[in-house]
């Protein structure tokens, strides 16, 4: 199906914040993701389909073809330093910041800082750029539980209003990067299917400068 377009996103934030974006460059999905069990969802244009998979496997799909195109946090990104992406447009969608955050009362830390996270990349470069010498304790979710029982002295998570933090007695301390979503495409299909997608990203970006 060569002359198929697939773009690769997740459920939840990405997809509720791209669907103006698509709308803008004239697509519009059949089948709402939320509802649907379906992971290929058709759109209005024919030999242009979506497909739904975790956050964290949109620059795996799109590096090596599985999808035309994706749609995919900074954060996600910084983990796959080494994916070969192009990142044409910084969508400005679903944005927050990748802090660091501990215990209001965590008091004297003794030994070296125990630091919790899914982000670890971006986490040991991060005390890489300060000279600190950490232990990353890799986890997939619910980080903020970590320091509550003594897992970690600190966590490096997404931080967009803090309420997550607050209500589990953590802080935000140190901001690591700025986050948002942006697009990214595969290589191949970029000379491929070049009109194709640079006529996509241009609506794209025209819908974005509007907003
Ligand atoms: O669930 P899964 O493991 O598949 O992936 P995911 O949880 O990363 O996906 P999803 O859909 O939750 O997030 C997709 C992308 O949205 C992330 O990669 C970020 O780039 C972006 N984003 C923006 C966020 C947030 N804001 C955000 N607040 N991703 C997660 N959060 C979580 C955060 O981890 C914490 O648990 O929301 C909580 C904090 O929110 P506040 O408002 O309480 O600070
Ligand atoms: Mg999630």
């Amino acid at each position: 199906m060569s002359n198929m377009l697939t773009l690769a996103l997740s459920k939840g934030r990405i997809f509720e914040e791209t669907l103006p974006l698509l709308k803008a460059a004239g697509i519009e999905p059949i089948d709402d993701p939320e509802t649907s069990r379906k992971l290929i969802l058709d759109t209005n244009q024919p030999d242009v389909r979506l497909i739904i998979v975790r956050a964290s496997d949109v620059p795996t799909y799109v590096e090596y073809g599985g999808a035309d195109m994706g749609i995919a946090g900074k954060d996600v990104l910084l983990e796959h330093p080494k994916a070969e992406l192009y990142e044409p447009v910084d969508l400005k969608i679903a944005c927050c910041k990748l802090m660091t955050a501990g215990k209001i009362d965590e008091g004297q830390i003794k030994g070296r800082l125990k630091v919790a996270t899914k982000f670890v990349e971006s986490t040991r470069r991060f005390y890489a750029s300060q000279g600190q010498q950490v232990d990353i304790i890799k986890l997939y979710g619910s980080m903020e539980l970590a320091p509550l029982v003594g897992l970690a002295d600190r966590i490096v998570d997404v931080v967009d209003t803090g309420n997550t933090l607050r209500a589990n007695g953590l802080v935000p301390m140190e901001h690591i990067a700025d986050i948002s979503s942006r697009l990214v495409v595969n290589k191949a299909s970029m000379k491929m299917k070049h009109a194709r997608i640079q006529m996509f990203i241009n609506r794209v970006r025209m819908a974005i400068e509007e907003q």
